[in-house]
């Protein structure tokens, strides 16, 4: 069976929707990244990269929530457009554009803003200001359809659900006002049994909820390090 190894974070959140909409079996296995687990030698031999969500299909590996979405949605056929030149080009682009824009600006945003140690008001400005123009491209893409692709529910969309409440944490209280068309959407599959069951994740294991030492040395080590030179 399909082995899914994961936290309560956005980016295994995303995948937990597509586990849960596509009916494919699968086993969970919690990674509590508050207690260094991402760093134990088992799983550094799955995701050199020390971050969860991952799945073990067999003999493959995949780690990295965007190609996750993409590589369940091959294997299954489902959540994709059709297959032509012009809906690949658009499927690639914003998925694309989700992993390494949107993903990556709310991650710093929300490190910015909450977790930084010290007074960090460029960088602070800067996140913000991406993650708030990231968003804005995506509101205004669901401004002109129901989903990311128009008609058709995509993988896209399930990579916007796993972020995109995050946003009032990353941007400040009251941000979601200005996301009409994210909100709605989000309502829209917030709504689906496969959400809600995609949202018990959290509760699935007993995560550590503390921001003690040990969890912010075992996820912003270089809080402890030397500066840069
Ligand atoms: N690009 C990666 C990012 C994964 C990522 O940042 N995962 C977070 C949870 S959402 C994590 O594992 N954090 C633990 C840590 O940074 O040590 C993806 O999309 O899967």
């Amino acid at each position: 069976m399909l082995k899914f190894y994961y936290n309560a974070a956005p980016n295994p959140l995303k995948v937990a929707l597509f586990l849960e909409e596509s009916g494919l079996p699968y086993k969970g296995i919690a990674v509590d990244t508050k207690r260094g687990q991402q760093h134990e030698p088992a799983f550094l031999a799955i995701n050199p990269n020390a971050k969860v969500p991952v799945i073990v299909d067999g003999d493959v590996v995949v780690f990295d929530s965007n190609a996750i979405l993409l590589y369940l949605a091959e294997k299954t056929g489902s959540f994709l457009p059709e297959n032509t030149p012009t809906a690949r080009g658009a499927l690639l682009s914003w998925l694309m554009f989700i992993a390494s824009g949107v993903g990556p600006f709310s991650g710093q945003a929300v490190h910015f803003r909450n977790f930084a140690p010290g007074d960090n008001p460029y960088a602070r400005k800067r996140y913000d200001f991406e993650a708030r123009r990231h968003w804005r491209i995506i509101d205004d893409r669901l401004a002109q359809g129901r989903y990311i692709l128009g008609d058709q529910y995509t993988i896209l969309d399930m990579a916007v659900w796993g972020w995109a409440p995050r946003i009032p944490y990353m941007l400040g209280e009251g941000a979601m006002d200005d996301f009409a068309n994210i909100a709605r959407l989000m309502a829209e599959l917030d709504a689906r049994p496969a959400a809600q069951a995609a949202l018990t994740l959290k509760d699935r294991h007993a995560f550590k909820v503390e921001m003690d030492e040990e969890s912010l040395r075992s996820m912003y080590p270089q809080i402890f390090g030397p500066d840069p030179v």
